[in-house]
């Protein structure tokens, strides 16, 4: 077994899917069979984000919520708080760099209106969510690009900066040594941070921020960034949002999958569960399979809630009126042994 599998083995002992099934009350249409749910059932407001850095992105984020911020700007400053954490490897500041030692950025914000706001391979902008969203909001566009979302970011008056710390830089030349590329999710428990919430109105909101795999080829992009693969929300339905290797997810269109599923009357577990079986099933005997980890988490309009991965180890944070900011493991399909 390698020294990583080993890591993580000892990491997740013990962690068994946990996650409460929570079956969707759907009421049935005359003649199809859609989730319709009924406003009064909703339990909201309600925030889920991926992992254990989604805790004090949660606070915040209820923060902004119980201020009578829009939802919108409360994922924002949510998911700025890993994003600016330069001992969160995976995301923002801090980030791993790919293999020629650079820090690239992707970033994505989706509303209940369906207006989306997106920034891939961006460098040198500590908040890749906020150009996200000054993309939503000032431009006839979904999604800027490389020196292009730069370009943009500058002229909003953010500022570049250095985003790689001498942690990472000191990481990336170790990995230069073999340069062997096997992305590694899991080890330390945080990675991509994805953030769903239903309002108090009912409505959903999405984001996710992420500084992609580590060692990446220069130019690559993940999932993360892309409406439908990391992220995808319909109001009248639910929202999805994915972590893990992002060609996996880009492959099988991933959240968007999850809410077409709870469309079609599957909880939020099952409707995860579904698909992780899906990109297993496509990626058994793939060249990824060895290293390959992803994560969904999903709510439905009435608040119900889940996460499901392929491989053990994946956690996320909920908080809710009821219970307040706590983690939950998600379920998963194996451990990494198998
Ligand atoms: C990516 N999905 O760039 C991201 C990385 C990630 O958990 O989420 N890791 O592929």
């Amino acid at each position: 077994m390698s020294d990583r599998r080993e890591f993580i083995k000892k990491a997740t002992l013990g962690t068994i899917g946990v996650s409460t099934f929570l079956s969707c009350n759907q009421v049935e249409n005359k003649n199809e069979k859609q989730a319709v749910f009924p406003e009064s059932n909703q339990k909201k407001p309600l925030i889920i984000s991926t992992w254990n850095h989604g805790l004090p992105a949660n606070n915040k984020a209820w923060e902004y919520l119980k201020k009578g911020k829009s939802a919108l700007d409360a994922i924002e400053a949510g998911v700025k708080i890993p994003e600016a954490d330069p001992a969160i490897r995976s995301v923002g500041h801090g980030g791993f760099p790919d293999r020629e030692g650079k820090v690239t950025l992707d970033a994505c914000i989706m509303d209940s209106d369906s207006n989306c706001g997106s920034v891939s391979f961006l460098q040198g902008i500590k908040h890749p969510i906020s150009v996200a969203k000054k993309v939503l909001q000032n431009t006839p566009h979904v999604m800027l690009s490389g020196q292009g979302a730069l370009q943009f970011a500058l002229s909003e008056g953010f500022v570049e900066e250095n985003l790689l710390t001498a942690e990472s830089e000191k990481d990336w030349k170790e990995w230069l040594e073999k340069s062997k590329y096997e992305p590694v999710i899991n080890i330390e428990n945080h990675d991509t941070i994805s953030m769903l919430i239903l309002d108090e109105e009912g409505n959903l909101f999405g984001g996710c921020t992420t500084s992609g795999a580590a060692w990446k080829m220069h130019g690559r992009v993940g999932d993360s960034p892309i409406i439908g693969a990391g992220l995808f929300l319909d109001n009248d339905i639910g929202a999805a949002a994915a972590t893990g290797l992002g060609e996996a997810v880009i492959r099988t269109a991933g959240s968007a999958m999850v809410v077409e599923l709870m469309r079609q009357g599957k909880s939020p577990l099952e409707a995860c569960k579904e698909i992780v079986e899906r990109i297993y099933a496509k990626h058994k005997n793939h060249k990824d399979m060895e290293y390959l980890q992803v994560g969904f988490i999903a709510v439905n309009k009435k608040g119900e809630h889940a996460g499901y991965s392929l491989r053990s180890g994946f956690n996320y944070a909920i908080c809710d009126e009821e219970i307040g900011n706590r983690m939950e493991d998600a379920a998963y399909k194996m451990s990494w042994e198998s």
